[in-house]
């Protein structure tokens, strides 16, 4: 595929933002090469600087589940952004969108909007530190929770994919308040509260992690981090930024039948705008300002556009939940075809998969935890991932993330996408 437009605006880039993207993961790093700009995407489509049309599987990490530029969303944005884009003063659409939020989610009674996953994460945080009066947050290598200063311990997503899981610039006295645990390994989550008693004010978990791949909890693991976190009074935070509105309506709760105490959202629920939330009981969140002392704000939290296109993706996602069977069943295809080609490649390989998330791991490992899924960090996955970019398929850049579908997927798109699989694949073994 020609690619010299996209080289020369990356060259260009590079004189003007640092590493030439405004977020890391863009960059192909971890996979090498020079990331491909993109013109503009319609469906399940995404355009280049040349021109080149690539099936898309980022779906902008998340928020494209209708594919991209769904029409209700766009004439929504288009109508609304003649009043202006902001305010900075209440309008009724925040409350229709947390009204939304607040009647569909059994637990959560509040919901604070704010402009990305990052701020959702932090403000449940100090929220939950705030709740307690305790200091101490218990999170799990290779989850991934945005940038703030307490997750860049051992962090996933783009974080590993530079080799810098634990941050510079974070300091010894926010890094000494962050104990890490495995995930899947609840023995160990048990002797850090021991050794921690009366310390912890949050566990935060993305309840089905996509920042290592995707990874599925073992049986009781799950349960038993809701009912330490009960005994203990730790509040248990789900961040479901990449799993909430996805994995169904309901979210990861819903699918597993847990319920968080504060829970994160983001992605699906701007709908491509920068929309993030945190949520949950009331007695909880009525500690946030200005009815509570705990302080957080945002110039542009809530703002209207983002909101208008949030409303409108969730209100049709809302009256159309046979989406999410459809989006599980195109997964399920793929999943199948994958399965069917990769015996006879000879590669070592592992396919993690819950509804819409789906990663493919060159490792023979059981991918279970972040150490397993560094083994499917490798020369296969580069190859791959190039190999397929070469096809006109536009996978995520690392071995670290999950595949993100769109509803807008045909099955002609995916039939495209096995049989370019198989070329490659194949390619890769001679
Ligand atoms: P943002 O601050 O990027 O909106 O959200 C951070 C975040 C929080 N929690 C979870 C579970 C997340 O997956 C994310 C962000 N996801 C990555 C992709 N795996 C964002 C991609 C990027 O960093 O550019």
């Amino acid at each position: 595929m020609k690619n010299t437009n996209s080289q020369s605006l990356f060259k260009t880039a590079s004189q003007y933002i640092p590493g030439g993207v405004n977020s890391p993961v863009r960059a192909f790093k971890s996979v090498g090469g020079d990331p491909i700009f993109i013109k503009k995407a319609k469906g399940a489509y995404m355009y280049d600087e040349d021109g080149n049309r690539y099936i898309d599987y980022i779906a902008s990490w998340g928020p494209m589940i209708m594919g991209h530029a769904f029409e209700p969303v766009v004439q929504a944005i288009q109508e609304k952004v003649k009043d202006s884009t902001s305010f900075g003063a209440p309008t009724e659409l925040e409350i229709q969108l947390a009204q939304l939020i607040c009647e569909s989610i059994p637990n959560v009674d509040r919901v604070r909007m704010v402009n990305s996953g990052t701020e959702a994460t932090m403000s449940a945080i100090r929220l939950a530190r705030g709740f307690t009066g305790k200091d101490k947050v218990i999170k799990f290598a290779g989850c991934y929770h945005g940038h703030g200063d307490s997750f860049l311990i051992k962090a996933g997503s783009g974080a590993v994919t530079l080799g810098h899981p634990s941050s510079p610039g974070v300091t010894k006295g926010t890094a000494k308040d962050t104990l890490l645990a495995e995930y899947n390994d609840l023995s160990g989550v048990q002797q850090l509260v021991e050794a921690n008693r009366g310390e912890i004010a949050a566990l935060i978990i993305e309840p089905i992690p996509g920042n290592m791949g995707c990874i599925l909890p073992e049986e009781g693991f799950l349960e038993g981090l809701r009912e330490i976190c009960t005994n203990e009074n730790i509040i248990l935070i789900f961040d479901e930024v990449m799993t909430g509105f996805r994995l169904g309506f309901g979210g990861a709760q819903e699918t597993l039948g847990i319920e968080a105490d504060l829970v994160t959202y983001g992605k699906v629920i701007g709908a491509g705008m920068p929309v993030g939330a945190y949520a949950g009981r009331a007695d909880i969140m009525e500690f946030v300002a200005p009815n509570g002392p705990v302080y957080q704000a945002g110039t542009l939290s809530g703002n209207p556009i983002a909101m208008v296109a949030g409303l409108t993706l969730l209100q049709f996602l809302k009256d159309n939940p046979q989406v999410y069977s459809e989006l599980d069943g195109k997964c399920q295809t793929i999943h199948n075809g994958l399965e069917n080609i990769l015996p006879e490649t000879g590669l070592p390989w592992t396919i993690n998969r819950k509804g819409s998330m789906i990663s493919l791991h060159f490792t023979d490992q059981k991918v279970r935890d972040f150490d397993s899924a560094g083994t499917g960090a490798n020369d296969y996955f580069k190859k791959f991932f190039h190999g397929m970019l070469q096809r006109g398929i536009y996978l995520p850049p690392s071995a670290y993330e999950s595949w993100f579908l769109s509803h807008a997927l045909s099955d002609s798109d995916i039939q495209q996408t096995l049989e370019a699989a198989r070329e490659t694949l194949h390619s890769m073994t001679t």
